[in-house]
């Protein structure tokens, strides 16, 4: 089907439109398509689009590649289900793709022009070329004109990744929107059609890498019938633009490998990983690399042979060589270190600058102890100038309320890209050049992420690693336009209800910089009076320090003094407790509960009152959600009402649990005035 125009007959695209109509009506329902749903359009917009009636051309220079024929598709796909017609056979409006063109680099980038009669879509890679394809139907579908799109757009990252913490017995750690969505049970024989609708959903968001299984990892997904089945899905994937990387168990050459020994300066061991690799690159011509938790909850690594993170990851790099990237991730802390957990990562990684192979790249969680809902950046970010950091975001709400809590993570991931450093760059300059990893939400759920809100996030880390500078707003405008309704009385409401959704959880779980008060374990529910487990650093009491005379985890110069690791700007914006903004005041601070807070309350109203904001957030998304009835089809919507409920009564659980507890140790009354816990 490759020549200088194409056009299937017109029967051909009917036919293959009357089909789609029903399946295509109940998958929106469910949440199946996403944000891909191409809904029709509606009055003008809907007017202009059938003046501008389409067709799709692409010049001779283009590649004949499966990508070009995905684009294609894409297009027919999306622009008859936004007609709510198959393209006509007479189309005037050309949509032109010149896919070769060498005045663009080939990593993606591509520009969108209309004109009166043609949108031409340039890029200087097939890949480019579907990139492109995807943002034409994303403006298209919020209801732009084509004639007036003028669009350039290029990757700022080059690595925009998701992390799957996926063991293959098809639990997910930290996952809640059911079992793994990879079947290594059938493959390599059967690939389930899953499998290509999540690369394309990857694709439209610009996700070019996927690490299949858990950082906690399974050495046997290293063995050769593994190889074959992740073969198979990088073969599917990889007209998707999308590589595929393996989390790899450090003590593989023990555990599969029949070696004595894993240290990684023991030349058999290096020698094993070497033929591994071979292994892997004369399976998969293009495999992105390895993933590697080393010495870090319990996970084997080189400091059990007395090495240092730099040759464990250097071995790693050296048997990948040119071919691929070691990932390497710094979440590491450990029960021997009595101090501050806070500071652990820093001071084992940050000697190590310089030391790391050229192709290493060190993984840095966005916060220093665990992807709290609200964290400082990393100390690490703009500390190590001479090794590559990429960022580790977390997609899956493991402490946000898993898939019932609606909480939209774009202002989270927002505010610790634009951190100033103060080491001459922001978290995002420091990381665009190398990458953004997302610990992934997906699971066999029919809508993917447990919840149609968590869609959201999935869809906001890939346009945030595309590129840094999108605000949350523009990232919830057009997802919610795409997945719900483009209606602008919808869009005005429901983009305030989601900008604010995360701050909310912030407020009824961990207000004004408390961390890590969730159950033990399950990391779901209050549970800031636990202190009996044995490792220090895991119970909450270990974060929050409160007893009756103060609150809060001195991490200044008379405490940890942790707060030394950031650059001397910004330690000394968070040194004071007077200087320091009250949504990090008890990170850093501990403080007595008759502080004087910015608002004119003490310490203790002004926590309660964060408490109470935190609920009446959440009673404010219901109402908002309610009226919007009209704008969603009644099955989403009511999906989306239950976990409200959900939220709402456990919001309450947080604040009156919590508030109790508090009282418990400070012995105080509520201020006059707060509601009655419920
Ligand atoms: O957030 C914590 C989780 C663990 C996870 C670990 C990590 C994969 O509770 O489940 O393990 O972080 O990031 O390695």
């Amino acid at each position: 089907m490759r020549g200088k125009s194409w056009k299937a007959p017109f029967a051909v695209v009917a036919a293959a439109f009357l089909a789609l109509l029903p399946s295509q009506t109940a998958q929106a329902e469910d949440g199946y398509d996403l944000w891909l749903r191409y809904a029709p359009l509606e009055g003008a917009a809907l007017e202009r689009l059938q003046a501008f009636n389409p067709v799709v051309h692409f010049d001779s220079a283009t590649p004949d590649s499966e990508t070009t024929d995905i684009a294609i598709a894409e297009l027919e796909r999306g622009l008859a289900s936004m007609l709510a017609r198959p393209l006509a056979d007479d189309g005037q409006g050309k949509i032109a793709l010149h896919c070769a063109d060498p005045a663009l680099p080939a990593d993606g980038s591509f520009r969108l022009a209309g004109a009166a009669d043609a949108v031409t879509l340039l890029a200087g890679s097939d890949l480019g070329c579907l990139y492109g394809t995807y943002a034409l139907l994303r403006e298209l579908a919020q209801g732009a004109d084509p004639r007036s799109l003028n669009i350039a757009s290029a990757p700022a990252m080059p690595l925009r990744m998701l992390n799957h913490w996926d063991n293959p017995d098809g639990h997910v750690e930290r996952g809640y929107a059911g079992r793994s969505i990879f079947d290594w049970w059938h493959l390599p024989q059967r690939m389930d059609e899953r499998m290509i609708d999540y690369a394309r959903a990857n694709a439209s968001i610009g996700i070019n890498a996927v690490a299949v299984n858990n950082v906690n990892a399974r050495a046997f997904m290293l063995e050769a019938r593994y190889i074959e089945k992740l073969a198979r899905l990088a073969d599917a994937w990889r007209p998707y633009g999308i590589r595929v990387f393996l989390s790899a168990r450090f003590s593989a050459p023990r555990d599969i490998g029949g070696l004595p020994t894993a240290d990684p300066l023991d030349p058999a061991v290096r020698a094993w990983w070497k033929a591994k690799a071979d292994e892997i690159y004369a399976a998969i011509p293009d495999f992105g690399g390895f993933l590697v938790k080393a010495n870090s909850e319990g996970q084997p690594g080189p400091q059990d042979y007395g090495r240092t993170h730099a040759d464990g990851a250097n071995m790693l790099a050296e048997a990948l060589g040119e071919r691929g990237t070691v990932i390497w991730r710094a979440f590491v802390y450990s029960e021997f270190d009595e101090t501050d957990r806070h500071a652990q990562a820093y001071a084992e990684f940050v000697p190590l600058d310089g030391q790391f192979a050229e192709n290493v790249i060190v993984q840095v969680k966005n916060g220093a102890i665990d992807f709290q809902p609200r964290e400082p950046f990393h100390p690490m970010f703009g500390a190590m100038p001479h090794t590559r950091l990429m960022l580790e975001a977390q997609i899956t709400k493991e402490y946000l309320g898993f898939a019932s809590h609606l909480a939209f993570l774009a202002p989270m991931w927002e505010e610790v890209l634009r951190a100033d450093t103060g080491h001459g760059a922001t978290v995002a300059e420091v990381t665009s050049p190398v990458g953004m990893a997302g610990v992934a939400n997906t699971g066999s759920d029919r809508n993917w992420s447990g919840s149609d809100f968590d869609q959201a996030n999935w869809y906001a880390f890939g346009r945030l690693a595309w590129d840094p500078t999108l605000s949350s707003e523009t990232i919830a405008r057009e997802w919610a336009a795409q997945t719900f309704s483009r209606a602008p009385a919808f869009l005005d409401s429901v983009v305030p209800m989601m900008l604010g959704s995360r701050e909310a959880v912030v407020n009824y779980m961990t207000p004004l910089g408390l961390a890590h008060l969730m159950g033990t374990g399950h990391h779901y529910g209050p549970a800031p009076w636990v202190c009996d487990l044995e490792r220090p650093e895991w119970n909450p009491c270990y974060y929050h320090r409160a007893d009756a005379n103060g609150i809060g985890f001195d991490r200044t110069e008379s405490g940890t003094n942790a707060l030394a690791q950031y650059a001397p700007a910004i330690a000394a914006q968070w040194a004071d407790p007077a200087s320091t903004d009250p949504i990090w005041l008890l990170w850093f601070h501990r403080v007595s509960w008759d502080h004087p807070m910015p608002s004119g309350r003490s310490l203790w109203a002004e926590l309660v009152h964060r408490y109470d904001s935190g609920v009446a957030a959440v009673d404010a998304m219901a109402d908002s959600w309610a009226n919007l009835a009209p704008f969603v089809d009644a099955r989403r919507h009511r999906a989306v009402t239950e976990n409200l409920a959900i939220q709402a009564n456990e919001a309450r659980w947080w604040r009156d649990a919590s508030l109790a507890y508090w009282q418990s140790v400070n012995g105080r009354e509520l201020p006059a005035g707060t509601p009655a816990p419920a």
